[in-house]
């Protein structure tokens, strides 16, 4: 059981789902983001911090054993956003828990689109080369070396988790590959707060997907065991919709249509 878990970007749709679901694992749950959190629950603090902010989020930090570092930029954005959030954001966050007076163990919400670039006829295990297919992407691998060198240089521990497509079913056939359910999230959290020692993994975050491309042996000694398959979607899908053609991004590399994304620039926007 921890004392208390940090929950960042709480207001976000996996946040919530975090918020809601893994209260059995905590004493007190600290719920932070910039905003829209409501009010606190039982055994709840709400904290409302930007992670630019670098005094901010050492206070967030403070006193927690136990971090779910859901916040920050989720999809491709311009530079100056992706750099604030994900970039300085992070650093800040690690540089907190470096001096906070509890070292916490780490979940970090990194992306599939760390290895995007990967053709999908590929499969991918803990020690294949990042491929990013953006700078949102870019900014995740930025994140997993961050944590790799805390742990490294300092003993914090790190779940780097590669997330797929975590909602509630698969929308187009490439979530066949890349789904996670909310249960089997909820599972692997639990798994990594639970295991004696955790060190810093790379684990990909999918459900026990037929279609999967990923193979997440490395991290088998976290005895997380994914029950759901987004398999059972497939005639549902092929009914609403018709897969991508061969050649279209969807059906040739993993990130999907973030391959095909050009760099965001923020004059244009
Ligand atoms: C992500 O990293 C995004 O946060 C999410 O919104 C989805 O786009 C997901 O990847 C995906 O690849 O399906």
């Amino acid at each position: 059981m921890l004392k208390k878990l940090l929950i960042t970007g709480a207001n976000g749709n996996l946040g919530a789902v975090c918020r809601d679901r893994l209260t059995h694992i905590t004493e007190t749950m600290r719920v932070a983001a910039r905003k829209g959190l409501g009010e606190a629950r039982a055994n709840e603090e709400v904290v409302y911090c930007s992670l630019e902010d670098k005094a901010a989020v050492e206070a967030m930090v403070e006193g927690c054993d136990g971090i779910v570092h859901m916040g920050g930029q989720a999809t491709e954005a311009p530079w100056p956003t992706i750099r604030a959030a994900n970039l300085d954001g992070m650093y800040n966050l690690y540089e907190a828990a470096r001096k906070s007076s509890v070292t916490p163990r780490i979940i970090f919400a990194s992306s599939n689109h760390a290895i995007g670039f990967h053709k999908q006829s590929e499969r991918l295990d803990a020690n294949s080369l990042t491929r990013p297919d953006g700078l949102y992407g870019v900014s995740k691998v930025f994140g997993e070396a961050l944590a790799s060198m805390y742990h490294d240089k300092f003993g914090i521990e790190t779940a780097a988790v590669r997330i797929g497509s975590c909602f509630p079913e698969p929308v187009n056939h490439r979530m066949l590959s890349t789904w996670m359910s909310h249960d089997d999230f909820i599972h692997l959290i639990e798994r990594i707060f639970m295991v004696p020692r955790l060190g810093c993994p790379i684990i990909y975050g999918a459900s026990a997907n037929s279609a999967s491309w990923w193979d997440n042996r490395e991290a088998a000694y976290l005895g997380w065991r994914p029950m759901d398959n987004a398999e059972v979607f497939r005639d549902k899908l092929d009914a609403e919709m018709d897969p991508p053609p061969a050649d279209d991004v969807n059906a040739v590399f993993q990130g999907g249509a973030f391959c095909a994304d050009g760099i965001h620039d923020e004059a244009a926007d």
